[in-house]
């Protein structure tokens, strides 16, 4: 079965994790990724954060499948006309470089397009054009400035920041998109373009209903956030509203039983207006039907304290997985709290693809996350990622076609080896 992507070839310039989780998509859709990395280095993951002594992280392995590598000094003269002769024979170019480094490596957008003017150059920074824009940063950073952390976590605890890597992977996503519109847009224009995607501006479009909530604020208080049933002022910004909902249907973590000694021995309850009544019967609640304290959704937002803490009642007579089954039968929106552990051993995630286990020469075998992408047409085959290097040669003759003769010169001019450590006078 053809793929996707097939007959794309991706130059990719990414490190670290938002510019890798791009470039996996794309590979996964079936485009050809050549990974260039620095001799000697690799990507900066390959080391970092090591489960095993010398082998690729899990970092790294979990973030490049299905890619090829190729190492080259693209500040050494023949390391640029080695990325010359790749920019002239690929569709892409992704990077996600702190700002300016392209430029300063001799490549700016101007030259890439009079190289190659179908080039396609995307980019991932931390900031658009502003104030930051020659920023360094990395996930935390734009959870914080993409307005993820202010409107995270307890009104009176510090803001949080989540596990989810919403500002790398997120980003990432964003960038994937753009690049497969532009390749689209190029079937009808013959032209590249620029794509760029900003780790700020992917977190606040993550973070879209608290904008919204923001100007809410102007027309009055937030009835959905816990703090206006507890007659808590709200201030001039978005408050953090711990785990309520962020919908028009209020919802809670709530306890369920074994969470004395089991972290996540908890699952969300939603109540949802639709399934109320159903609701008032599973937790043995039948008047609260009728009664007008409870009955209409307007008169739940001031006693949601009181109402979850009944259904709480309930809910730890029952495991997380008992009370999900119970409250499922009746379509009241719920899910347990699935701790990793049990996403790992999750058979259902393994039989779809979206978890995988993958065979590595020099890790052996490990867990990964597939394609969460699933294309009737297109299937996701996840191989492992490649050692530092890997496809040099293979890259040399075959994409670009060189000789024995070509690949040996390129040996002997510095271009693959890794940079020299300068004695200490
Ligand atoms: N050959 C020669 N030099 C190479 C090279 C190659 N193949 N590949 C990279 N380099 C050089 C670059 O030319 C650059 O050198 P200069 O600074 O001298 O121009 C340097 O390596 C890489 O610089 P960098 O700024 O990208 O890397 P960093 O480790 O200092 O910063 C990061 C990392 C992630 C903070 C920065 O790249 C960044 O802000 N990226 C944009 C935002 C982003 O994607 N962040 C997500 C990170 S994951 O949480």
């Amino acid at each position: 079965m053809t793929k996707a992507l097939k007959g794309v070839r991706i130059l990719d310039f990414t490190h670290v994790q938002s510019g890798p989780t791009c470039t996996q998509l794309l590979a996964w859709f079936g485009a050809d990724v050549i990974k260039v990395e620095r001799p000697g280095v690799g990507d900066i993951t390959r080391g970092q954060l090591q489960d095993k002594p010398k082998v690729d992280s899990l970092y790294f392995t979990m973030l490049n499948h299905n890619k090829r590598s190729i190492t080259l000094d693209t500040k050494n003269p023949k390391g640029k006309e080695v990325l010359t002769a790749l920019i002239e024979k690929c569709d892409v170019l992704v990077e996600n470089f702190g700002p300016g480094v392209l430029d300063r490596m001799g490549f700016p957008w101007e030259k890439i397009h009079s190289i190659n003017p179908k080039m396609i150059v995307a980019s991932i920074k931390g900031f658009g054009p502003g104030p930051y824009e020659d920023c360094k940063v990395y996930e935390n950073v734009a959870q914080c400035t993409g307005g993820s952390a202010s409107t995270t976590g307890f009104r009176d605890g510090l803001p949080l920041v989540t596990g989810a890597q919403i500002g790398d992977s997120g980003t990432g996503l964003n960038l994937a998109l753009g690049i497969v519109a532009a390749l689209y847009q190029r079937t009808v224009t013959g032209k590249g373009q620029k794509v760029t995607a900003s780790m700020q501006d992917g977190v606040l479009n993550l973070a879209r209903v608290k904008l919204r909530d923001q100007q809410r604020l102007a027309h009055g208080p937030l009835t959905e956030y816990s703090q206006f049933g507890e007659g808590i002022p709200f201030g001039e910004a978005v408050p953090r509203a711990g785990n309520d909902s962020g919908g028009g249907q209020p919802g809670r973590i709530l306890k369920c039983k074994g969470w004395e000694t089991d972290p996540n021995a908890y699952i969300y309850f939603i109540t949802q207006a639709a399934v109320w009544e159903k609701i008032c019967d599973v937790i043995g609640e039948p008047t609260w039907k009728t009664h007008p304290d409870y009955a209409k959704p307007p008169a739940r937002l001031t006693r949601l304290n009181e109402i979850f803490g009944r259904i709480e009642q309930w809910t730890m007579t029952k495991t997380k997985f008992e009370a999900m089954e119970i409250l499922n039968k009746d379509d009241i929106p719920c899910g347990p709290i699935l701790s990793m552990k049990e996403l790992a051993e999750d058979q259902s995630l393994r039989a779809t693809g979206t978890i995988v286990e993958v065979d590595h020469p020099e890790r052996g075998k490990y867990l990964s996350v597939g394609n969460p992408i699933k294309m009737s047409d297109s299937p996701s085959e996840v191989k492992r990622s490649p050692l530092l290097g890997e496809h040099t040669d293979e890259i040399l003759r075959q994409v670009l076609g060189l000789s024995d003769h070509q690949v040996a010169e390129i040996h002997g001019s510095g271009a693959l080896d890794p940079p020299r450590k300068i004695a200490a006078e």
